[in-house]
């Protein structure tokens, strides 16, 4: 079991985000942030991240929670430090708005592996899914090992948090945001493909769409996602899953259909 790392030495493999990233990630709803932690400390959360999952498997449990079991140490020294909650609150920038930050919570964190093959992932937007009541929450996304875009790297649609909740596509049958709205990506523009090296880490804003190609590689694709969101968020019930996609879509008798056409009247 690896031992927990005191705050100056989460500094030393860990860096600020910079006020470009800031702004980018203000502008875009996601940035890319390169050796955002140096890579031998990324292929150290790698292999504690792989024995933890290996642990878990054989006992049934979820892949979910590294940072809030000290076994599985330096998850939780890396994703509770000052310097990664300062990092996360200037990217929030409640301020903003509220005059001062707002303390985050953890929300969330896994290791991620995606096989030779693996299907892709869905063009969502995470706080539809998770059903919060307000901005704030947002996904990092550190590569464990070299991920190329032919990996499985997530794609961004550019300014797609200003759009506001766009719907839950889990549990749902009209397909993903893209099916949904064909044209999203030729009016707002991709991220480019990513080429992400073993420290390099994406971020995105909860309300941004974003999915992914299938892994058409030989090579397993590594990460680590973990989740903070501001402390006043309100769920509902309370769990921050992905219970947004449990809402259900309204009927006639209550709300019926006002329509555009005389033909649709009865
Ligand atoms: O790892 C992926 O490809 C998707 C992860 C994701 O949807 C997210 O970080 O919100």
């Amino acid at each position: 079991m690896e031992k927990a790392m005191t705050e100056y030495e989460i500094e030393a493999v860990v860096r600020e985000v910079t006020d470009e990233e800031v702004a980018f990630y203000s502008e875009y709803g996601w940035v890319m942030m390169k050796q955002l932690v140096a890579p031998e400390f990324a292929t150290e959360l790698l292999h504690v991240g792989k024995e933890w999952r290996q642990r878990r498997e054989k006992e049934g449990k979820s892949f979910a929670g590294l940072a809030l079991d000290e076994t599985a140490e330096p998850f939780r020294s890396f994703m509770f430090s000052r310097r990664m909650a300062k990092n996360a609150t200037r990217l929030v920038n409640r301020k903003r708005f509220k005059g001062v930050d707002i303390p985050l919570r953890y929300r969330i964190d896994m290791v991620l592996l995606k096989l030779p093959g693996a299907a892709g992932s869905t063009y969502h937007q995470d706080a539809s899914e998770h059903g919060s009541d307000r901005v704030g929450e947002l996904q990092f996304w550190l590569a464990l090992a070299e991920v190329t875009a032919e990996m499985s790297a997530m794609r961004f649609v550019n300014r797609s948090h200003r759009e506001g909740p766009l719907g839950s596509v889990f549990n749902d049958d009209k397909g993903d945001l893209l099916e949904q709205y064909p044209m999203l990506t030729t009016e707002l523009g991709v991220s480019p493909p990513f080429h992400y090296q073993p420290g390099d880490c994406t971020v995105h804003h909860g309300y941004t769409v974003h999915g992914g190609p299938k892994n058409t590689t030989e090579k397993p694709r590594w990460s680590y996602l973990f989740s903070y969101t501001p402390d006043d968020t309100r769920y509902w019930n309370g769990n921050n899953g992905n219970w947004g996609s449990e809402r259900k879509r309204m009927g006639d008798a209550d709300n019926p259909i006002v329509s555009l056409h005389e033909t649709d009247k009865t």
